[in-house]
């Protein structure tokens, strides 16, 4: 992490209003239920994912008095982050994170238990108490169309699963596992697991790996390939939330206790345990691993809403007040270029240029500006690797930046003896973030972009800004 101070709130703040209302930074965050211990108020909240803080107001979206114990899957977010999805009874609700508001309401046929979006984000797969629906157009009201894939299937969760045959549906409910083709909608495996309820389920991004919660207390891993059970590992008490980390090598469930329980997937042992504060008598839901690995979100039914915990040494848990009971929680996890910071936080979202601190990449120097903790050396919210625009006009890469670009060749990075008029800071040219000089792989990284349009970044950004070329 990068450990630098930011005192750059009012930096961030006058960046935010120059463009559109501080608000639109909204799509960089994890999604929260959260439900009101009295009333039994349904709202959905945003947590940052940088400064792990809760966003106030939420979004109301009922007042069910249902148990959501067993429903830790009802939140689906955009791979963008701009939109998000929650149900509440036979509703699926539509967020538009941007703004924080609801967008739309649309009905299913019997209560909804399980949401998954397709990778491409135009459909979305819903699980019901009494059948397996799909959502197509999803963010198109008028042509957006409700189909029924299979009737009296009760499903708790769903989850999307990358296989070598294309992208599988995998529902889990009523003690089975039933694989659908996510385009042909056929049934491709439908595999029961006696007396098993499950609960939520999680998969590896290489879809080497699929894993259920059972409320009995065991996690189900499940090979996604061969549609074949692996092993069931039995944790101390009853199993909710379940994820896993961007790398496979650690499941992570929330158990009856409120505890986290960390299983090694290799061994299919516990790793560690990890108790969330709150009162004694509270019981665990949801838990949510971030793109980068290192944190994530875990809910309880104690007061306060979510937790933030640290999974790398499992010791640090820091309350995100909500002032409500944290019911699921879904962090943004999609991260198309694979550098562990997600499209909907990602200065640069197509190019791999991992946060300054993390990853092996060095901390920033004090020449070097960031945005989100990326290198963004004119912090213009595109990171630096596919930001080849030296001057102002024009929308794409033009001569006159590989003027500016030449000009610059050789130059100290950390110099301020750069550009045509030989008096720019030289960290903008470091297109690569390597190296003492701007040099040969800054030109061909600049080459590679002649022609193009900057970007593509995160809608969000940019984020907080930290260096000298910030605003
Ligand atoms: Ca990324
Ligand atoms: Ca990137
Ligand atoms: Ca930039
Ligand atoms: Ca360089």
């Amino acid at each position: 992490m990068n450990k630098r101070s930011r005192s750059l709130l009012s930096a961030v703040l006058v960046a935010g209003l120059a463009v559109t209302p501080v608000v639109a930074r909204a799509s960089c965050k994890a999604v929260a239920l959260q439900q009101d211990v009295i009333t039994g108020e349904l709202a959905v909240a945003l947590i940052d994912n940088l400064d792990h803080t809760a966003t106030s107001p939420v979004v109301v979206i009922g007042d069910s008095v249902e148990n959501h114990a067993l429903t830790a899957d009802r939140l689906a977010l955009s791979c963008s982050g701009s939109s998000a999805y929650a149900a509440e009874g036979p509703k699926v609700f539509v967020i538009d994170n941007e703004q924080h508001v609801e967008v739309d309401e649309i009905e299913l046929p019997a209560s909804v238990h399980g949401i998954e979006l397709t990778q491409d984000g135009e459909t979305l797969w819903v699980g019901t108490v009494d059948g397996i629906y799909t959502i197509d157009n999803l963010n198109d009201p008028v042509s957006r169309t409700v189909s029924l894939v299979l009737a009296g299937a009760a499903a708790a969760s769903i989850t999307s699963v990358n296989t070598p045959s294309g992208e599988h549906m995998f529902v889990v409910g009523g003690g089975a596992i039933r694989v659908f083709d996510a385009a042909s909608l056929e049934l491709v495996a439908n595999v029961t697991i006696p007396s098993a309820a499950f609960v939520d389920a999680a998969s590896c991004a290489d879809g080497s790996l699929f894993v259920v919660s059972e409320i009995g207390g065991y996690v189900h891993f499940f090979d996604p390939v061969f549609n074949t059970l692996i092993d069931s590992v039995g944790v101390s008490a009853g199993a909710y939330g379940v994820d896993v980390d961007p790398d496979c090598t650690t499941v992570f469930v929330n158990t009856w206790f409120a505890d986290i329980q960390m299983i090694d997937v290799a061994t299919r042992t516990n790793l560690c345990t990890l108790e969330l504060p709150g009162s004694a008598n509270s019981f665990g839901l949801d838990v949510s691993i971030l793109a980068s690995g290192e944190l994530g979100y875990a809910s309880s039914n104690a007061g306060d809403g979510a937790w933030l915990y640290e999974t790398s040494s499992a010791g640090q848990v820091t309350a995100i007040t909500t002032g409500q009971h944290g019911l699921t929680v879904v962090a943004p996890r999609c991260d198309a270029d694979g550098d562990r910071v997600s499209d909907a936080c990602d200065n640069c979202s197509e190019t791999y240029n991992p946060r300054l601190g993390t990853l092996g990449a060095p901390e920033p120097e004090t020449f070097q500006s960031t945005t989100g903790e990326q290198l963004d050396d004119d912090a213009d919210g595109f990171g630096n690797q596919c930001d080849a625009k030296f001057v102002a006009g024009g929308v794409f890469v033009g001569g006159a930046d590989v003027t500016h670009m030449r000009a610059s060749f050789n130059k100290a990075r950390s110099g301020s003896n750069c550009g045509t008029s030989g008096a720019e800071a030289c960290a903008r040219y470091d297109l690569d973030g390597n190296g003492d000089f701007v040099g040969p792989p800054d030109m061909t990284r600049a080459r590679q972009l002649f022609g193009k349009e900057v970007g593509p970044k995160c809608n969000a950004c940019p984020l907080l800004c930290d260096g000298p070329a910030c605003p």
